[in-house]
């Protein structure tokens, strides 16, 4: 083999050796480059006669000519190899069978929220919505709650750093009531609101989460009196367990926006608590100082409230018997209700 078949033979078989573009590049440099053997093999023609340089060109330029075909075919063939190894990897197997979309669920308490509005809608209430960040005003003040109240204490309440235009600090409202402030000062009576919502209080045990969820209700007008709240709320009770079979009592409390309060209790006639007294609200004939922080005179205006937890009456109604079951978020736990 003459010194130029074997320089296209050694070309060849450095191409076919290479295994990916970057190695290739090299060996082209080898061959082809500024100082590669074609390369040196061309500029020493100059040093011929014009008839040998004819002939001795048309030779290494058909060397060439074969070195650069080899280098396309192998050029071609990496590319293809890459293509398929991408082809493979992104492969899609069009019979599997389709991944299908799994249905989300209703929470709960979030169940017993929707009821509850709608229990309370078909009596003519309004539902109202409101910010569970509130100020000190409208969560305890305006609530007749005392300076020194207990409620009111790092200890209960979670305060934010943000200050409101009085320069007292912000706080996670500790019930739904701000809201029935905020609804009462601007709507006139007669007033009938539910609030159902997030509320927020430094408690956590079995029985007490941070987060929470409470309804509260508010009926304002000249001529109610305790027997009408009395009566929508054994009406909510029936509805919410569906059943007439159930019996109410009231219980003298306190709280600082009521005067006089009570606890309401229920009994069930049947099932598995059948004849147990369970608490189920707090209720009472809203203070006249309360009455007068919405803007309305408390000797012309009567007003009814109640306020039950959320998780309390779902836990009632379905029988669970722990509170932090809502929170876990476990799909064993959610999946029965849905
Ligand atoms: C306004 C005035 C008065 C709402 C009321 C209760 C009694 C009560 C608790 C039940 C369980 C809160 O979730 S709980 O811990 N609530 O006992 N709530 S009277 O009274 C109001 C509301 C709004 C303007």
């Amino acid at each position: 083999m003459n010194p130029l078949e074997e320089l296209v033979a050694s070309a060849q078989a450095d191409f076919i050796a290479a295994d990916d573009a970057a190695a290739l590049e090299n060996a082209k440099a080898k061959y082809l480059g500024k100082t590669g053997q074609i390369t040196e093999q061309m500029k020493g023609l100059g040093k011929l006669d014009p008839e040998q340089k004819k002939i001795q060109g048309a030779v290494i330029n058909g060397a060439k000519v074969r070195i650069e075909a080899a280098l396309t075919a192998r050029r071609d063939a990496l590319a293809d190899i890459v293509l398929q190894a991408r082809l493979n990897a992104e492969a899609i197997d069009v019979t599997l069978p389709g991944r299908g979309r799994s249905m989300g669920g209703i929470h709960p308490v979030m169940r017993s929220w929707e009821r509850v509005e709608e229990i309370f809608r078909s009596i003519g209430f309004d539902v109202a919505d409101g910010p569970e960040i509130e100020t000190d005003w409208t969560n305890f003040t305006a609530l007749n709650s005392p300076e020194n109240h207990p409620a009111r204490s790092m200890q209960d309440t979670f305060y934010i750093d943000d200050k409101d235009a009085t320069g007292k600090p912000l706080l996670l409202r500790t019930h739904t009531s701000p809201m029935q402030v905020r609804y009462a000062r601007t709507h006139t009576p007669p007033i009938k609101v539910i609030a159902p919502g997030r509320t927020y209080r430094v408690d956590s045990d079995a029985t007490h989460s941070p987060m929470f969820h409470q309804v509260e209700g508010l009926w304002i007008a000249e001529d109610i009196s305790f027997a009408d709240l009395k009566g929508v709320y054994l009406n909510f009770v029936k509805a919410f367990f569906e059943t007439d079979d159930l019996q109410v009592r009231f219980r003298p409390s306190y709280f600082p926006f009521t005067e006089p309060s009570a606890e309401i209790d229920i009994a069930f006639g049947s099932g598995p608590l059948k004849g147990k007294w369970l608490e189920v609200s707090g209720a009472g004939q809203v203070h006249p100082t309360v009455v007068k922080n919405f803007g309305l005179d408390p000797e012309k205006f009567i007003g009814f409230a109640f306020g039950s937890g959320l998780e309390r009456l779902t836990m009632l109604r379905y029988g669970i018997n722990d509170l932090r079951l809502f929170y876990e978020g476990d799909l064993r736990f959610l999946k029965q209700f849905n």
